[in-house]
């Protein structure tokens, strides 16, 4: 398998994120988003969506969607558990890692997108306006369930903190850190961020 991303944007960071966690042994080749590599023949014929990250299954078979590349890792490689162990522990996993996805990571792409874009998109400040006066409510209900931590789950990782890594990673390396504020969540962050500089 390999997998096609690119270093700090935050899809192909969580994927990334949830193979270190696991520990699985992946090939990886790094596909520019800044030269604009996505849209080369190549990387259409992989994804004709033109987005990262993709995974290579067996050769010329590819898988796009983080959520879909985890979910089928999760299955080929059950430990650790990143999914929870049980049908209540994986609804309640697959859940908050929605609620993240497109409450935070989501959001915190658009703003920077809108506001000082990596790959070079027009300004759009209404984008931005209206993506930050929403993550405020979400950023209170993530860091009250985080709470002491110390994953975002508990005990252990999981996708969900995969998911909000690589979000909130995504906006404080653009300036962006509004979750600062929250101090579950910057506590969490700060740990979370430490485990993977090792
Ligand atoms: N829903 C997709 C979104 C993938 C996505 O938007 N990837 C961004 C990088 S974070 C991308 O490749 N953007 C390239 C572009 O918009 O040209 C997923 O979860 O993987």
């Amino acid at each position: 398998m390999k997998l096609y991303y690119f270093d700090i944007a935050p899809n192909p960071t969580r994927v990334m994120c949830y193979i270190r966690e696991k520990g699985i042994d992946i090939d990886t080749v790094n596909v520019s988003l800044i030269e604009g590599e996505q849209r080369s023949p190549e990387h259409l014929a992989r994804n004709p969506a033109g987005e990262l990250p993709v995974l290579e299954l067996v050769e010329g078979h590819y898988l796009s969607e983080s959520l879909s590349i985890m979910e089928y890792l999760e299955e080929l490689y059950p430990r650790p558990v990143m999914i929870g162990a049980t049908p209540m522990a994986r609804a309640h996993t697959r859940s908050f890692e929605r609620q993240v996805d497109l409450g935070v990571l989501l959001p915190v792409a658009r703003i920077v997108h809108a506001t000082r874009s990596p790959l070079g998109l027009p300004a759009c400040p209404q984008v931005a306006e209206q993506e930050q006066s929403r993550l405020p409510a979400v950023l209170q209900r993530v860091d009250e369930r985080i709470g002491a931590g110390p994953f975002a789950m508990g005990a252990a990782p999981t996708i969900v903190d995969c998911t909000l890594f690589a979000g909130l990673q995504f906006g404080e390396f653009f300036d962006f850190d509004a979750f600062r504020r929250y101090a579950n969540i910057s506590r969490w962050y700060d740990s979370f961020r430490e485990r993977h500089q090792q």
